[in-house]
């Protein structure tokens, strides 16, 4: 379990900019993670000079559902100095009302409608897929409460399942939620600079997770940490619309590229799949661990929306200080 001493003395050492940092990180590395993975969902693999170029040519980085859902939890967090289940329901209606072609997963529509004609918030999304959805949709949208609940983890727990109940209430797409807001939590109270452990980190994830799926998927990263064949990270990780398809993936393309950013995005997008929502995952975790710093200006640059999201992060942070 995560030492709550050792969270004291790395708190002690980084300074508040730090953490701020962190904070953008995360919430800026899904959207740019996000953004550079769209052109590439659904492809068998991706070349990085393809990445590259067709980065390049873009004007604007357009985010998807990804990120459009992020934001909604960043504001509900912001509004509600906290988790609120109505209140991030009713947000996540409104924001997709107001923009509904960012590509979001056939589920999510399906229960903003249940949620504007009177279901509640915590029920609606049982009514799908025979009991909830296992689709990734509740761990790509995490980063603000992985990062807001980074000094709480039982209450990190708590929040990831019930804000993974809005949308996507089987046990698996809840657990997803949970292990990569774990991830998130982690990686914003280690210290970038400090030796970092791989093992440790995985060690705390499995112990973590409770679904044999998910432990029998972190049971592997460790050794495919040294695969080079891309076809066997995705035959034994997954690269697809289930959050045990991708969570995991996302994690292991962060342990792989711990010190670059880039390098962790660009991997996980070059395994084609779900690039855009894996990317987005491990974005988030990259930026929590090595800061807003670590993401390329020119990325950054060209981000839809940058000045807002910044402005989320900001404010997210100022309520736990
Ligand atoms: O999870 P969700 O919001 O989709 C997110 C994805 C990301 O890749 C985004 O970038 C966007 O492109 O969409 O949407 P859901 O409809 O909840 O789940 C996604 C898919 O997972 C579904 O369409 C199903 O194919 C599959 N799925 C299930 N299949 C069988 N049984 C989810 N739950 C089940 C299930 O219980
Ligand atoms: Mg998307
Ligand atoms: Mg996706």
């Amino acid at each position: 379990m995560y030492n709550e001493l050792s969270h004291k003395i790395a708190e002690a050492r980084m300074g508040e900019w730090t953490f701020v940092s962190k904070f953008l990180g995360s919430l800026l590395g899904t959207a740019v993670g996000d953004a550079l993975g769209a052109p590439f969902e659904g492809w068998y693999r991706v070349g990085l000079e393809e990445i590259e170029s067709v980065t390049e040519r873009r004007d604007i980085l357009v985010y998807t559902d990804d990120t459009h859902m992020m934001i909604g939890v960043a504001e509900s967090l912001i509004r509600c100095k906290g988790f609120d289940g109505e209140d991030m329901a009713q947000t996540f209606v409104r924001n997709y009302e107001l923009d509904p072609f960012r590509g979001y997963g056939p589920g999510p529509p399906r229960i903003f409608r249940l949620i504007r004609s009177g279901e509640p918030w915590d029920k609606a999304a049982q009514r799908l897929y025979g009991g909830g959805s296992y689709g990734n949709g509740s761990a790509m949208r995490v980063a603000p409460i992985g990062v807001f609940y980074h000094d709480s983890l039982d209450r990190l727990g708590e929040v990831a399942y019930k804000s993974s109940q809005i949308t996507h209430a089987h046990s698996l797409g809840q657990e997803g939620a949970a292990l990569q807001a774990y991830a998130i939590a982690l990686a914003t109270n280690l210290e970038p600079s400090s030796s970092f452990s791989r093992s440790d980190f995985l060690a705390k994830l499995s112990t973590y997770a409770k679904e044999d799926i998910y432990r029998q998927r972190l049971s592997r990263v460790a050794t495919l940490l040294t695969e080079q064949d891309k076809a066997k990270i995705v035959a034994e990780l997954g690269n697809g619309i289930e959050a045990f398809n991708s969570v995991p993936t996302a994690i292991y393309s962060f342990l792989l590229h711990h010190d670059s950013f880039s390098k962790a995005v660009l991997y996980a997008i070059s395994l084609g799949g779900d690039t855009d929502t894996i990317a987005a995952m491990t974005g988030a975790i990259s930026g929590a661990y090595l800061g807003i710093e670590s993401i390329p200006d020119s990325w950054k640059g060209k981000l839809e929306n940058k000045p807002y999201i910044e402005e989320l992060a900001k404010k997210l942070w100022s309520l736990k200080s």
